[in-house]
């Protein structure tokens, strides 16, 4: 994998759980933080990405740059394309 990825997320989260199953059936394991336990976490997706929503996936690519993306389905359509 070329690409890092660090899922932010909160157990009690619907939209979380959606990517989480996705994430199970394809068999992908990536490191997971949960903004609602994790107040380091909810700082960083906060001032990395803009906001606080969850789920949000942080792409590190391999030059270093980082992207933050929200949205299930997008985070789902991504990680089916880049990670499966
Ligand atoms: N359409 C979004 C919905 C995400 C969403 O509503 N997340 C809630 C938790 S279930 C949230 O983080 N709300 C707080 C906020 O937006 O700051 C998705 O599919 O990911």
């Amino acid at each position: 994998m070329s690409e890092q990825y660090v899922l932010y997320k909160q157990d009690w989260c619907f939209f979380c759980r959606r990517v989480r199953a996705f994430l199970a059936d394809a068999g992908i394991e990536i490191p997971m933080r949960d903004t609602m336990r994790d107040r380091e976490a909810d700082r960083e997706l906060r001032d990395g990405g803009g906001r606080g929503t969850v789920p949000c996936l942080r792409i590190t690519s391999e030059d270093g740059e980082v992207r933050w993306l929200y949205e299930s389905r997008d985070i789902i359509e991504y990680l089916d394309a880049h990670a499966a």
